[in-house]
């Protein structure tokens, strides 16, 4: 059985739920594991007043004993705070002569509004919205919060910081995992660069004042991946391709690459593929450079994994676009919802945690095993054998 999850919710609607089915018994997990991330995607430069009013926390309502998993299907809660400002307009149980004051008739481009309301049939787009809205990653970043602390375990160690914002960038250099971790950590726009995170700040407080939105690319780096997790051999079992998917599938994101990425159309092949040697203190096979960011055939590589994910500006612009009222067709200005400036320093939050959960998953495929002595001794054969190799 593959690792899997689902998630739940409205936006404004009473909570999130998750169920995370796959996991061993005997993984150590308690909640401030999760809140801990949960924590880390609430901040950032350019949120908006939402944020002021949750503080998420994950009640584990199933599948873990005294801190250890069962091997049963984790179920875990979230509550929206704001939804007691929302208890009519959000009601499950209808209300008699309810008119909403919250309707929305005027699709925002960029959007879920209208394509959601076409496909769906709904009139009222707020019925689109509430899903599509990035709330729902509070419980994709939960589920990943687990899958961080089973890596933990092998030693894979996950990181993301902001690398660039609306043209402002911290270029191509760039200093190890450990001082990467550390530097975005101690920034509200997860940057490791203080002047460059201070030109950001700017960007962002410009964009505020003009109504306007920030986007940018974010880059996650993930340490201690064995040589061998995806493969090759069939299309969707290609790990790149799977992570890409898992990026794609955040919200708002409009790119993937991976180490040089769209860079390997500009230069010779010389130039991209990365040396291979033998170093024989580790016993391992290691490459010279890191160009294809830790993917080899849809494989890792045993090097750094290394992708970035481009994030467009968010689409609620309190200085609106072009829009028609689906009721009259009459051009109008777009909806404006209470929304944030810029959310990429969220967003390299959900994208380390979306990775983790895929990472988790192509790990258990290949060490699979119903308990985690069951995983430990797999692996540990398996390190065995790459070191005789
Ligand atoms: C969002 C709009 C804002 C954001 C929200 C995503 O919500 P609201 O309309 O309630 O102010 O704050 O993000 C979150 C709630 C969150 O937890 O990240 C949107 O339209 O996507």
């Amino acid at each position: 059985m593959t690792l899997r999850y689902l998630t739940a919710g409205e936006s404004h609607g009473p909570g999130l739920t998750t169920i995370l089915e796959g996991l061993p018994s005997n993984l150590t997990i308690l909640q401030e594991h999760i809140d801990v991330e949960l924590k880390r995607r609430q901040q950032g430069y350019g949120r908006g007043g939402r944020m002021k009013i949750e503080t998420d926390s994950a009640q584990i309502t199933s599948g873990i004993r005294q801190g250890k998993t069962l091997g049963s299907p984790v179920a875990l809660w979230i509550e929206n705070k704001n939804f007691q400002a929302w208890t009519k307009e959000m009601s499950i149980s209808p209300i008699e002569g309810f008119e909403s004051k919250k309707a929305v008739h005027h699709p925002r481009p960029g959007h879920a509004d209208l394509n959601g309301a076409l496909k769906y049939n709904h009139r009222d787009m707020r019925n689109i919205l509430e899903r599509a809205s990035a709330r729902e990653t509070t419980a994709r970043v939960a589920v990943g919060a687990i899958c961080k602390e089973f890596l933990r375990q092998f030693d894979i160690h996950i990181t993301g910081h902001v690398v660039e914002m609306s043209g402002v960038s911290i270029g191509t250099s760039r200093p190890s995992f450990e001082d990467i971790q550390k530097a975005q950590e101690d920034d509200e726009c997860r940057c490791i660069d203080k002047a460059v995170s201070e030109k950001m700040k700017a960007k962002i407080d410009e964009a505020k004042k003009a109504g306007d939105s920030v986007g940018g690319v974010f880059e996650i780096l993930v340490k201690g991946c064995p040589a061998g997790l995806g493969s090759h051999v069939q299309w969707d079992r290609k790990l790149d391709a799977r992570l890409a998917y898992a990026i794609l599938s955040i919200q708002a994101i409009k790119g993937v690459e991976f180490g040089m990425g769209f860079g390997v159309g500009t230069v010779m092949g010389s130039h991209v593929h990365d040396g291979i040697y033998f170093d024989e203190s580790q016993k391992s096979y290691k490459r010279r450079t890191n160009n294809a960011g830790g993917f080899e055939g849809g494989m890792t590589t045993g090097e750094l994994i290394v992708l970035r994910g481009a994030m467009k500006p968010i689409s609620t612009l309190y200085t609106p676009l072009e829009s028609v009222n689906v009721d009259t067709k009459e051009t109008v200005k777009a909806s404006v919802e209470r929304s944030d400036t810029c959310a990429v320093p969220a967003a390299s939050v959900i994208a380390e945690n979306v990775v983790a959960f895929e990472i988790t998953r192509a790990f258990l495929e290949k060490f699979g095993g119903d308990s985690m002595e069951e995983i430990q001794a797999n692996y540990s054969h398996y390190k065995s054998q790459l070191n005789e190799f």
